[in-house]
């Protein structure tokens, strides 16, 4: 095999999963802009997603967020996800959007409210033996505001006992995927702030427990391939929520705001050996202003460039620079890499797929926009500010 026909068989076997809330309509605290045809229904959030994957071929799975998603009968989701040409992916907890949640979920400090999070994780579970998903992502909202609030160190002990719970709840073939954030909506202390306390986690618990990264999640000018590194080092990297920022949890498309970060997190993966699916390649964005579905498919496109690019990377070349300490060939094995015009060789991808080499265009000309518009009246809320 040459090296090309190398990364594009690697191109090919790309999985990219999009998230259910992205289809719908969200905004801001300041304004939820309402857009033509969006979803009402988790069966027309998979439609979507359907779409997306049929034109890029690399989005096969739809991420779930409980109770944004709520079905009556998940086998049956799962059911009509398989028709449509797609699979349930990762499984979203949501306990963050009750009263009850004020002073946090797992590590509130009335064990009643606790008791109510986890048993919401636990249905979580439940779910996904319904649907086959494999991964459960855990997000929380909890934190403090203000000094004092509450015990930072107690709350640590309430969250290992809810972590550990779940975790003995999960069966084989299944992960729990922690994520972490900054800041937000908890103000002065988060209770899963970065990837070391979700690490220090996951490494007690054991095997299936991992760490997610979403891009949006970090202080500005952190290093996240230097993250990426070092997690999938350990076998803790679970997967990525990607999306891109300027400035906090932006959650606008991938590789829109950074490509090169997309393009040195990507390199970290491929050298770590975490382009496969063990790694949970997943988008988590909102498109508030731009038309969803397009979005969402730039978003695939962008990740599959920054592949691409890690793919093209003369590892043998910049090993040798690097091992010779020339600093400056080294920098220019990444950077040819980078700069490289991977469009065509993707365009050839897709032909090679069976697919429209202008995924973009392939959906405009679909005439599903238009179709959705007509038939879909009354589009709901993501979730987000409902
Ligand atoms: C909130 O910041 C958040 O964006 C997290 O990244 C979760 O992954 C997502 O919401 C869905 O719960
Ligand atoms: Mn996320
Ligand atoms: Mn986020």
């Amino acid at each position: 095999m040459t090296a090309v026909s190398a990364v594009k068989a690697a191109l090919r076997k790309q999985a990219v999963e999009t998230p259910s809330w992205a289809y719908g309509n969200s905004g801001t605290r300041f304004k939820v802009f309402a857009q033509p045809g969006v979803p009402r229904t988790p069966r027309e959030k998979l439609d979507d997603a359907a779409r997306v994957h049929a034109h890029t071929g690399v989005a096969p799975t739809v991420a779930l967020h409980i109770p944004w998603d709520r079905a009556d009968d998940y086998a049956a989701l799962a059911a009509y996800a398989e028709e449509r040409g797609v699979r349930i992916g990762t499984i979203n907890a949501n306990v963050f959007q009750e009263d009850d949640y004020r002073l946090g979920s797992v590590c509130h400090p009335d064990a009643a409210v606790r008791r109510k999070a986890l048993d919401h994780l636990l249905e979580c579970v439940d779910i996904m033996d319904a649907t086959g998903s494999g991964d459960l992502k855990l997000w929380f909202a909890d934190g403090t505001n203000y000094p004092g609030q509450d015990d930072v160190r107690a709350r640590q002990d309430r969250l290992a006992e809810a972590l550990a719970a779940v975790y003995e709840r999960l069966g084989t073939g299944q992960r729990m995927l922690l994520e972490y954030k900054l800041f937000e909506p908890a103000f002065y202390t988060t209770d899963v702030p970065d990837w070391g306390t979700a690490y220090a986690h996951c490494l007690k618990l054991g095997e299936k427990a991992q760490v997610v990264v979403d891009t949006g999640h970090h202080a500005p000018g952190t290093n996240i391939e230097f993250i990426v590194a070092v997690l999938l080092r350990e076998g803790k990297l679970g997967g990525f929520d990607f999306n891109s920022r300027f400035y906090a949890d932006d959650d606008l498309m991938a590789g829109a705001a950074d490509p090169f970060q997309l393009f040195r997190i990507m390199y970290e993966v491929v050298r770590g050996g975490g382009y496969g699916p063990q790694t949970a390649f997943m988008l988590d964005q909102c498109h508030n202003i731009e038309p969803k579905i397009p979005a969402i498919i730039r978003s695939v496109m962008n990740i599959q460039e920054a592949t691409a690019k890690a793919l093209l990377v003369d590892r043998e070349a910049l090993a040798a620079a690097q091992a010779a300490g020339d600093v400056l060939a080294a920098n220019a094995a990444l950077m040819d890499a980078y700069n490289t015009d991977v469009r065509p060789l993707l365009a050839e991808v897709r032909e090679e797929m069976g697919l429209d080499p202008d995924p973009v265009a392939a959906y405009h000309r679909s005439g599903w926009a238009e179709r959705i518009a007509e038939d879909r009246k009354g589009g709901r809320q993501a979730g987000w500010g409902a």
